[in-house]
């Protein structure tokens, strides 16, 4: 049994599975993450392994052209020719953190270390690259302080901008557990759409979209005004405290109130739990990273554990990470900035250890553009070649139109076990093996790393990931940089890199995972890697985009479906109950519009429009939801609607707001009679 556990391949709790005799997929009850917990979406694995799968390497030289079948050998040539008449600025590669970590590594040092460009970027841009860029300025370095363990002896649990309890669940029922066994323990939720998380709280707070940088900077000021500040901590930990205690003066709780639309009464909540509870831990994720005010979210969450000294054994920021292996990601620096073992391609020392240790000339001082700003380069003919792997821009990027645009301008390389819409735009499908047909490692949120094996052969032709770039590597004379026989090498080399590093992984191999990397507690001394020592407060400024339309357009993760459903949509099962796709409406908004229940409306924003079918919901008043991930054969795309402004430090995209119109469809081709 022991030769066939992996982690999930979905959500970045990473719980540990395996396949049982008889092929069904079971909790692992030794893995830590889980203790043989887990959720719906990973049961329909098996039963989807071969629906809709890329067979063999396919390759037109049109668009215009049906696809034909070829070889690996061909399709490393025609690759090899490409890769030798572009600079390598005039390529882009674009990955994922569903890769296993042998397979972004080779990848990355495939770009940074043997082409030399840091023209890569990966789908964490759309995810975690906020978290990542706030909790460096804050504590100095990237990686969650504290670990599951602390969730069972905490007492005060606040989701905010997350739906944990669809998003996260075994998490989020392990917290419920805690709940459920102790006394006085509260889960507060703040969002503004009444999700399954807030039902299942203590307290929902809805507030206005956009709005936590207020919200939080308010929690701050009553936290002085009460006296209820951890002066100690301030004083022996941490710097930069006055100013931001100046920034947050600008947000009396009235003021606060009637900017977010709350309740003074649930500011002092807030304020109440971070300094009387025992111990606090947050939770947050897309709804404060995916946003043009993101970094400064996530900034005024953490000045709230620093004033109050909520860390370690009183608490903890704990950034949840969407996909299964973005952790992995950020340990082999796969972000246009990112090197091994959490370094930095701006760093010098970092560039000259990395030089060195691959044996190449030089690594480029500068980072490469963001999967954003590629895509304008390849609208300006700078880019001329994208490289896909493990990633469906074609429906989960924003501002879409642009984006199909890009697409079909590029010569695009698309590694996919599916075929997804994204292929739809190639030149050249490569079929890559899966987890379960692959050995490789990934790491979850709270940093435990897992071995996974494989419990079948890979799918027709199909290759590793890893092995795709080392075989291109060696018929393209990178033989010496790419020597790999094995994922197990490839992981020996990688966690060389990591030695004396804050993740380190230098003393674990194979049989020794699952295991953790650092300590329970990142900053068990409350010692930074800041330069000073010392953890650092930031103001938190507010700013809110100017979108036109009557609704703020709020978008997100369906229960039982994975993004863009290129696994879980071929489950009838995981399909019931979440297709054809939707918009969540206010009643009274609706009703404001002549609009009911099941009626089909128009989102119109300035940059598209789309059909969906409405279903009421508790709804902040102006707001509406639409899951994002469905793929064209539902219909348009939700992200046509999205803008692909970014947030001025993380770069990362402004999905969860976007101004729209509804326009109710008179005459629908289909009438819905609540039959979801
Ligand atoms: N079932 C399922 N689970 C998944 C995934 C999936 O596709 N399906 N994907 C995984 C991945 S990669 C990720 S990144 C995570 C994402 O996990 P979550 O971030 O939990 O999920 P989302 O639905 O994107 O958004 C979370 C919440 O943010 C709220 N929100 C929007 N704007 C604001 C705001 O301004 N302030 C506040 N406070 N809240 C706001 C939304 O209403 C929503 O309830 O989920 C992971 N887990
Ligand atoms: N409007 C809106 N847009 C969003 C978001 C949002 O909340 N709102 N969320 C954003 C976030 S947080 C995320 S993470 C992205 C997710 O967006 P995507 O990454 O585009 O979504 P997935 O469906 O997870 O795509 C993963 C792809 O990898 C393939 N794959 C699986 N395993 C492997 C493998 O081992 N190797 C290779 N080569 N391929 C593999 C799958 O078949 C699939 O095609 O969407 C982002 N877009
Ligand atoms: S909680 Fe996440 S990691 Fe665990 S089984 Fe569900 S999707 Fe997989
Ligand atoms: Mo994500």
């Amino acid at each position: 049994m022991r030769d066939t556990t992996f982690q999930c391949p979905y959500c970045g709790v990473g719980c540990g599975l395996y396949i049982d005799e008889k092929g069904r997929v079971k909790g692992d009850f030794e893995h830590p993450a889980n203790r043989g917990d887990l959720c719906k979406k990973p049961l329909y694995l098996p039963k989807v392994y071969d629906r809709g799968r890329v067979e063999k390497p396919m390759y037109r030289k049109d668009r215009s052209d049906p696809f034909r079948e070829i070889s690996w050998e061909e399709a490393y040539t025609i690759l090899k020719e490409k890769l030798t008449k572009l600079s390598p600025e005039e390529t882009y590669f674009y990955i994922s953190g569903q890769l296993l970590t042998e397979d972004s590594y080779t990848i990355n040092k495939f770009v940074k270390g043997f082409l030399r460009t840091n023209n890569i970027d990966a789908n964490s841009r759309l995810c975690m690259t906020t978290a990542v860029t706030a909790y460096k300025l804050a504590f100095g370095s990237d990686g969650v302080p504290c670990t599951y363990e602390d969730i069972d002896d905490a007492d005060a649990f606040l989701f905010i901008g997350s739906n944990a309890s669809i998003t996260h669940p075994v998490l989020f029922k392990r917290v419920l557990k805690r709940r459920r066994e102790t006394e006085h323990v509260v889960v507060v939720t703040v969002d503004p759409v009444e999700t399954e998380t807030a039902r299942k709280s203590d307290l929902f707070i809805q507030l206005r979209a956009g709005t936590d940088t207020v919200f939080l900077n308010s929690v701050l000021y009553v936290l002085q005004e009460e006296g209820w500040l951890d002066l100690y901590f301030i004083d022996k930990y941490t710097e930069g405290f006055e100013r931001v205690l100046e920034y947050a003066r600008k947000f009396p709780p009235e003021t606060a109130a009637s900017i977010c639309d709350v309740k003074v009464e649930d500011i002092f909540l807030i304020a109440k739990l971070f300094a009387h509870s025992e111990k606090l831990i947050s939770f947050w994720c897309q709804g404060l990273n995916q946003s043009a005010n993101g970094t400064m979210k996530n900034l005024a969450l953490l000045n709230l554990h620093l004033a109050t000294g909520r860390l370690n054994g009183r608490g903890c920021p704990f950034s949840l990470t969407g996909q299964p292996n973005a952790m992995g990601g950020r340990e082999v620096g796969y972000l246009s900035n990112g090197l091994p073992g959490y370094r930095d391609v701006r760093n010098e020392e970092d560039r000259e250890f990395m030089e060195k240790f691959w044996g190449v000339e030089k690594i480029e001082p500068e980072p490469g553009p963001t999967i954003t700003e590629a895509i304008d380069l390849i609208l300006e003919d700078r880019i001329k070649l994208l490289w896909v792997v493990g990633t469906n821009p074609a429906v989960s990027m924003p501002e879409l139109s642009k984006v199909r645009e890009a697409l079909d301008k590029v010569f695009l390389v698309v590694q996919d076990p599916y075929w997804n819409d994204t292929c739809e735009f190639a030149n050249l499908i490569l079929p890559s093996a899966q987890l379960g047909e692959k050995k490789g490692v990934m790491t979850g949120s709270d940093r435990t790393l897992t071995l996974c094996s494989p419990f079948r052969e890979p799918y027709g032709e199909s290759k590793p990931d890893w092995l795709i770039f080392t075989e291109l590597a060696r018929s393209m004379g990178g033989g010496r940089l790419f020597p790999y026989m094995s994922p197990e090498d490839i992981f020996n080399e990688f966690k060389r890199t990591t030695e004396g590093r804050l993740c380190d992984i230098s003393d674990l191999s194979y049989d020794k995972l699952p295991a953790r990397w650092g300590d329970r507690w990142l900053y068990g001394e409350f010692s930074f890697p800041t330069g000073s020592g010392r953890a650092r407060f930031h103001e938190a400024k507010f700013e809110l985009p100017n979108e036109e339309g009557l609704f703020v357009l709020i978008t997100g993760r369906l229960k039982n479906q994975w993004h863009t459903m290129t696994r879980t949509g071929k489950s009838p099962e995981l399909l019931k109950g979440e297709v054809p796709p939707y918009v969540v409406m206010n009643p009274d908004d609706a009703r404001e519009l002549g609009i009911e229940e099941w009626d089909v409306v128009n989102l119109i924003s300035k940059r598209g429009e789309v059909e969906r079918l409405v279903k009421f919901g508790n709804m902040k008043r102006g707001h509406i939801f639409a899951p994002f991930g469905y793929p064209k054969e539902f219909g348009e795309q939700t992200n046509l609607l999205i803008s692909d402004r970014t947030d001025p430090l993380s770069k990362e995209p402004d999905l969860k707001y976007a101004g729209v119109n509804v326009v109710k469809v008179e005459n629908p081709d289909r009438v819905w009679k609540g039959d979801l």
